[in-house]
Order: structure tokens, then sequence, then C-alpha cells
């Protein structure tokens, strides 16, 4: 990894916003495409955020204000991306499910999905089933990908399964779940198509399902 690449990793890390703006208009300005900016900065300094809060060496606001940085770094890639055609892999609608308000864990993933050339719809938090349906009819999505981060919130991706079935829509989309209580087990009982223990897996997944 170069030491610009390493630099806005460590802003990342930081949580250094002005910095991570800074460094990525440089990297840019010094012929580094967005993609690589994107893999070898931004994400490698969230998969690092990531990997000491599961260790239990960050904390929540630690992953909050590297989440800030890692989105101003993102705002000046995402038209950069979009505008170099990398073609739409998908079109992707996710949300956190109804009664559920974490969103740290949904955000990275959508960003992740983004980077990794996913059409994004986000829908937010507290999503209610008859609103992932509406998104679905909508905007036709191939991928819908919900995030839940409460036990008791869980129910609702069976609850919004339930209503794409409803609807006649859930021929239409494949259905990939996440967030700390959910797990592959629980998706295969619900009949979701997939389960993404992180932010990554969940564009290795996102890309197979959609192929
Ligand atoms: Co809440 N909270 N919280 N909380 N919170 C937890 C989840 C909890 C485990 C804390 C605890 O008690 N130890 C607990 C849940 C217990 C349970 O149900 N088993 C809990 C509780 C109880 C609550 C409240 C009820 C507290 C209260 O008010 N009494 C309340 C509920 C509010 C609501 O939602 N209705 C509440 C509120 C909050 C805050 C608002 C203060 C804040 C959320 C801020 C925000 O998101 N904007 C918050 C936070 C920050 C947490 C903890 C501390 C951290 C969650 C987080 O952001 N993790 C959490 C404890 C913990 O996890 N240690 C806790 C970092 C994030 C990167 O990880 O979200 O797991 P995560 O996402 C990962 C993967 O799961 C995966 O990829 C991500 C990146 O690798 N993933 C997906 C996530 N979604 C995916 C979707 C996919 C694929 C992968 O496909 C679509």
């Amino acid at each position: 990894m170069s030491d610009m690449m390493q630099a806005i990793a460590e802003n990342i890390y930081q949580g250094d916003d002005t910095q991570v703006a800074a460094l990525v208009r440089k990297a840019l300005a010094q012929d580094t495409t967005p993609e690589q900016v994107l893999a070898q900065g931004l994400i490698a300094g969230m998969d690092q955020v990531g990997r000491d809060f599961k260790a239990g060496d960050l904390f929540v606001p630690e992953v909050l204000v590297a989440a800030r940085a890692m989105s101003a770094g993102m705002l000046i890639l995402r038209p950069l991306l979009a505008e170099r055609g990398a073609p739409s892999v998908g079109k992707y609608v996710i949300g956190t499910v109804r009664g559920d308000l974490h969103d740290i864990g949904k955000n990275l993933v959508r960003m992740m999905l983004e980077g990794a050339g996913f059409e994004i719809v986000d829908l937010g938090t507290d999503v209610p089933p008859a609103a992932f349906v509406d998104a679905v009819r909508t905007h036709r999505p191939s991928l819908v990908g919900m995030s839940a981060l409460l036990t008791t919130t869980m129910t609702q991706m069976k609850a919004t399964i339930d209503a794409l079935e409803e609807a006649g829509l859930r021929d239409t989309v494949k259905v990939m779940i996440g967030g700390a209580p959910v797990t592959a087990d629980y998706a295969q009982r619900i009949g979701a198509d997939a389960y993404a223990p992180d932010a990554a897996t969940a564009v290795d997944v996102a890309r197979e399902l959609a192929a």
C-alpha cells in the first residue's frame, strides 16, 4: 500500500474528516484512481476500525467519527465513480427494519456496495415492511437488504419477506439480511436468500446473487 493510501486509512481510523477529504483530493490529483482510493484508503481504514471494534479496542464514538470521515471521502469519490461509468452491477434497496434505529452497520454495507458499483436506494432506518414493498415495486431492484441490530426487531425481516410474498414481488428480488444478532441459520429459517456477517462479505454475496 502506498504511503498516501496508508495515510488515508490512518485518518479514517482517527476520524479526521478534514484530513481524509484533503488526502483523497491529493491522491486523485496524483493519478490514483477513485477505485484505488476507495479500496486501499477508505475501506482499508474502515476494515481496521471494524476489527478493533469487534476486539473491544475501539468504542462506539470512535466508530461514529470514523464512519463520518469515511463519508467525507465518499462524498468526493461518489460522483467520480459514477462518472467513470463503472457499469451498475445491480440495483440494491437497503434499509434498517421497522422499530430499529441502528444505522452505522447498514451505512457501512451501503458504502461498500456503492463502491462495488451497485446502484443504491437507501430507505434509512425504522423501515416498515410496506415501505420495502413500495420501494421494490417502484425501483425494481435485483436485491433487497435488511439490517437489524435488536433481537426484538429481527422478526421484522420475516414480516418484510412475507409482505413481499403477499405483494407478489418475492420472486423478483433476492433478499439479503445482516446485523449483529442475525445468523445464516436465521436467514434460512425465514426464507431470505442470503446472510452476510460484515460489509465486505455483503459485497461478495451481493455480487454472487446479482450475477
Ligand atoms: Co443500541 N443496542 N440500542 N444503540 N447499540 C445494541 C445493538 C446492543 C447489542 C447493546 C447492548 O445491550 N449490549 C443492544 C441490543 C440487544 C439485543 O437486542 N440483543 C442495544 C439496545 C438494547 C439498544 C436500545 C434498546 C437501548 C435503549 O434505548 N434502551 C436502543 C434501541 C433504539 C432502536 O433502535 N429502536 C438503542 C440505541 C442505540 C443508539 C441510538 C444509542 C446507537 C445507534 C446509533 C446509530 O446506529 N446511528 C446504538 C449503538 C451504537 C449500539 C452498539 C453499541 C453498536 C452498534 C454498531 O453500530 N456497531 C450495539 C452494541 C454492539 O454491537 N456492541 C448496540 C458497529 C457496526 C459497524 O456493526 O451494526 O453490527 P453492526 O454492522 C456490521 C455487521 O453486523 C454487518 O455489517 C456491518 C459492518 O461490518 N451488517 C450487515 C449490518 N447490517 C447488515 C446488513 C447486511 C449485511 C451485513 O445485508 C443487508
